[in-house]
């Protein structure tokens, strides 16, 4: 799964000119990488990140989806956290709803995934993007996201959104010290028994500097992230969200004919 942010600062201009032709050629490189899914967001959830108004984020996502779904038949994901967004890029043509509360942003959203019929990640965040990693806390992390993501797969089965249809994700770096993060990686087995496909996000992701401190910038954390997403695949995860997808389709397809020679 390639990421696709349309948010002011994922532009070299800082956010000026939020086109669609930016993101329709960033959309087609990932393509030509060897991206099977694309996960277009309009609202940065990361660690300190503004929210966005809902006009806002449709203003964003729609024009995007819609000259994607034009120029390929790629699979499309929207990531947003809100009903009205989905909606509308289900309309435009997403297929996958990623949503980074699990259907938690407003009492609606479970019935509203229900009838748009779409697939559905739910995933695990502590918090909020804005606090979330100011002490996050747990008795067992595993656990815990464990009992969170069945819960909320529950309740989404409960609203209508058929068992098929649901992903689960961890959530590495939504209220997760750097220790939390990579005991659920070396957990991910056990998310993959739960018997759901497991989505895996480590992209570019602050805990790597954790392990690698030089590793300031985000774009000094490609050979961490690789590895995270590794780990990933040798455990079983159906999906990996990434920037770097021509190098981590080479590592996936790499580790796939090791894989195949394996007595
Ligand atoms: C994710 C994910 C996401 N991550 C899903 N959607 C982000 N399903 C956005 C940091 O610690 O993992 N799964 N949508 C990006 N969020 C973050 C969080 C980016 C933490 C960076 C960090 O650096």
């Amino acid at each position: 799964m390639g990421i696709v942010n349309v948010t002011p600062d994922s532009f070299s201009d800082g956010g000026q000119f939020l086109s669609a032709a930016d993101g329709v050629e960033h959309a087609r490189r990932l393509i030509a990488q060897g991206a099977d899914i694309l996960d277009i967001g309009g609202e940065s959830t990361r660690p300190g990140a503004a929210p966005v108004s809902e006009f806002d984020e449709i203003l964003r996502v729609v024009p995007l989806i819609e000259a994607v779904r034009r120029a390929s038949d790629v699979p499309i994901s929207v990531d947003t956290m809100k009903p009205a967004v989905a909606r509308a890029a289900i309309k435009a043509g997403a297929t996958i709803w990623n949503d980074v509360t699990a259907l938690r942003f407003s009492p609606e959203a479970p019935e509203v995934a229900a009838e748009l019929g779409c697939d559905v990640v739910l995933m695990h965040m502590l918090g909020e993007p804005g606090t979330m990693q100011d002490a996050p806390c747990y008795e067992d992390v595993v656990a815990e996201v464990e009992a969170f993501l069945l819960g909320r797969a529950l309740t989404a089965m409960a609203a209508g959104v058929a068992r098929e249809k649901i992903w689960l994700d961890p959530g590495i770096g939504f209220g997760k010290t750097l220790e939390h993060n990579l005991v659920l990686l070396a957990a991910l087995p056990r998310f993959v028994a739960l018997g759901y496909p497991i989505l895996l996000g480590a992209s570019r992701k602050r805990f790597i500097a954790g392990v690698d401190p030089s590793a300031h910038a985000a774009s000094d954390r490609l050979g961490g992230s690789i590895a995270a997403h590794l780990a990933g695949a040798q455990a079983g995860v159906a999906a990996v969200r990434v920037h770097d997808v021509r190098e981590t389709v080479q590592a996936l397809d790499v580790l796939a004919a090791i894989r195949d020679r394996t007595a």
